[in-house]
């Protein structure tokens, strides 16, 4: 503290106070919040936010800016502080005043959704150091592709205790250590309490030591004191590897009565402890009013980023203009016209092709055809690219010292790495997409629940979808998971039943910008069902007639994936006992269920009997088939064996679907 003159120190502190105050005040207000994050973190967010971070408030996502994360999600009111303070036009004290209130740009936890110029939904503890592993990758890929002119940012995280505890850290820091991910910058708010009280009543790693055994580079300092905070990152900036600074800090600092308590984590701190702050900190303002000379102060360093992106736009401006519009299309989203062309000759090739194949064989195929015609796309997968049939041809490895490819070996780190696609997306300029076994879905889920709610486009390659994966047994085969991914809202759920279906679904998953999408495939070979390879895709339909009965129906079935061609030979048994039959194949639940009800109607039809086959359980089949109609698939976990036998084992038959639907019209 010595070297600092008493005018920085003044001009410092009060800076940081108008973060805590307005944060105390709006927590007040809403009588429900977390102050003592804002209050303890209050003086790393301003030497970050005004002389560190690359930003201009005017211009929320001006793409080589730096981005912040704050992990701690849960210490919101920090962010919505200083993006007012700094001049985010959007962030007036009135949406201050509305902390948590309902339509307010101030929701309890930040959402990118909502508030413009936060670049992730955070709150889950460790999604945000996760997320951010992610937006560093897509820099460096990015700077790969098209220069360090164009592409050269730092991504900062504010991390809490809970955000190290999370075991996702661990994958997200083993991740960036290997990747030497160098302009990753993570500020831990080392506070030493958590909810239940002082963290050493639950853990005791030394946390500097982990990171550092993960490649990381790691510091110390005092997190109250500007100056060494200040030194801190711009060591961070030069290290050639990932930082951690532990940032020692007092939760709740100013708080007479509560500061370094895990009572001021999570509640207002009340009239009169809010009086005692005021004294103590010498802030003679009142709620909501932000002195003078801290809001000229803040303005003026939020005004200060404008320089750089200028800058940066003249930079850009003197590319070549085909670069240019390269570089604008990959950032706003929009694919190139020659994904359709691409879609059409995988079909085709499908379809002359002809044999039986996986459909993650299928999968592959397809990416052969539409990765050189989208090469913003980033495949991946979580150690099994052999499995997952992720890596398409000519897909080069993504290495430490080597981001031109665009495969990336995630290692087995399932959650870490749909957390860091989570991040590429939100980044923008890259399409993620990646594998694993679909059963492991479970360990991606939190992450994939974001994508979901922040509306991201990632893309989740599901392979060995059923009891169809055989001898690997009840451990590897999903039976809920279908389910339990429909049942995340604004999650696109396919499952292709042949190769024409499958490009299909890649076309529907790359145009979703809006939200993700899991893509969910067989291990075992599937008889190509569709044969016309035309531009039209009916899989966007949702649900379609893939065969139609003889005559009026009698029977209509309806399956998905692995099943659709198991119910086409029901149909023939059926048919060969006179009762017309059709086959429904429904490659999306969601697709279907947002078409209209008369729509629907249609497709379902009126036969009187109707039989759903799906490998799975029945939960979420009644929406769509209606609880009359009689339903073949799982209601106990797999076994272990071949996949035939383990269709015959569990009655999952063309034999039995007949039996099913006979007995429906002799019930009739
Ligand atoms: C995955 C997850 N589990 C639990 C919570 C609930 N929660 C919010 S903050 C917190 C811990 C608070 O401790 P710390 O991270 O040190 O934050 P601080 O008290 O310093 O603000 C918990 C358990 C959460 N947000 N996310």
């Amino acid at each position: 503290m010595s070297s600092r003159t008493s005018d920085s120190i003044t001009s410092h502190d009060r800076l940081a106070n108008a973060i805590r105050f307005l944060a105390i005040d709006a927590v007040e207000a809403a009588n429900s919040g977390h102050p003592g994050l804002p209050m303890g973190a209050a003086d790393i967010a301003t030497v970050l936010f005004t002389k560190v971070l690359k930003y201009d408030p005017s211009r929320p996502f001006w793409p080589d800016r730096d981005r912040f994360v704050l992990s701690a999600g849960h210490g919101s009111m920090l962010l919505y502080s200083v993006m007012h303070l700094a001049g985010y036009k959007k962030v007036t004290i009135d949406e201050i005043k509305r902390f948590r209130q309902l339509g307010s740009l101030t929701p309890g936890h930040p959402e990118n959704f909502v508030t413009e110029g936060i670049e992730t939904t955070t709150g889950p503890l460790g999604q945000g150091i996760a997320t951010a592993v992610g937006m560093a990758m897509a820099e460096r890929l990015l700077a790969a592709r098209f220069g360090s002119d164009v592409v050269d940012h730092y991504t900062y995280v504010l991390a809490s205790d809970g955000d190290l505890m999370e075991g996702i850290s661990q994958e997200a820091a083993d991740l960036a250590g290997h990747l030497k991910l160098s302009k990753l910058i993570v500020m831990w708010d080392d506070n030493k309490i958590s909810i239940d009280g002082p963290t050493s009543i639950s853990g005791s790693t030394n946390q500097l030591a982990r990171f550092a055994a993960s490649g990381w580079a790691t510091a110390a300092v005092d997190g109250h004191d500007p100056e060494a905070i200040l030194a801190a990152l711009e060591a961070a900036k030069a290290s050639d590897r990932p930082t951690l600074i532990s940032c020692r800090t007092t939760i709740g600092f100013g708080s007479p009565k509560k500061a370094g308590s895990e009572k001021v984590h999570g509640s207002p701190l009340g009239a009169e402890e809010i009086v005692a702050t005021r004294a103590a900190l010498g802030w003679e303002a009142p709620a909501f009013v932000v002195p003078e000379d801290a809001l000229n102060g803040w303005r003026a360093a939020g005004a200060a980023g404008r320089a750089a992106r200028e800058a940066w736009e003249a930079r850009f401006a003197a590319r070549p203009a085909e670069e240019r519009t390269e570089f604008e299309r990959r950032v706003a989203g929009t694919l190139p016209a020659a994904l359709e062309g691409a879609i059409v000759a995988a079909k085709e090739k499908a379809v002359k092709d002809g044999g039986a194949v996986a459909t993650r064989k299928s999968s592959e195929m397809v990416l052969d055809f539409i990765t050189p015609a989208v090469p913003e796309m980033v495949g991946g997968s979580a150690d099994l690219t052999g499995s997952n049939n992720t890596k398409a041809k000519g897909a080069k490895s993504v290495t430490p010292d080597d981001f031109s490819g665009s495969f990336i070996h995630y290692g087995v780190r399932e959650h870490g790495m749909a957390a860091a696609m989570n991040g590429m997306a939100l980044h923008k300029g890259l399409i993620p997409f990646s594998g694993g076994f679909m059963v492991f879905s479970d360990y991606c889920r939190p992450a994939i629940r974001l994508a979901a709610l922040m509306g991201e486009r990632v893309i989740h390659v599901l392979t060995h979808d059923s009891i169809g994966l055989g001898e690997d047994g009840p451990t590897h085969q999903p039976v809920e998971h279908l389910a339990a991914l429909r049942a995340i809202p604004n999650l696109l759920v396919m499952r292709p039943c042949d190769t024409v279906e499958t490009a299909e679904c890649w076309q529907i998953a790359l145009q979703s910008t809006d939200r993700p999408s899991a893509l969910i495939l067989s291990r075992q070979n599937l008889p190509i069902l569709r044969t016309d390879a035309t531009a039209v895709n009916r899989s966007a339909e949702g649900a379609y007639e893939i065969l139609a009965a003889s005559g009026p129906a009698q029977a209509s079935l309806f399956a998905t994936g692995s099943e659709v061609s198991l119910a086409v030979e029901a149909a023939k048994l059926l048919e060969a006992q006179g009762v017309p039959t059709r086959v429904v194949s429904i490659p999306s639940f969601e697709l279907f269920l947002e078409r209209p009800a008369a729509e629907r109607a249609k497709v379902i039809g009126d036969a009187p009997a109707k039989v759903a086959v799906e490998a799975a359980i029945r939960m979420g089949w009644d929406a769509i088939v209606g609880s009359n109609a009689a339903f073949v698939g799982m209601t106990s976990f797999g076994a272990s064996a071949p996949a035939k036998e383990l269709y015959a084992h569990f009655g999952i038959t063309a034999q039995q679907v007949a039996a099913r639907a006979l007995d429906q019209l002799r019930q009739a």
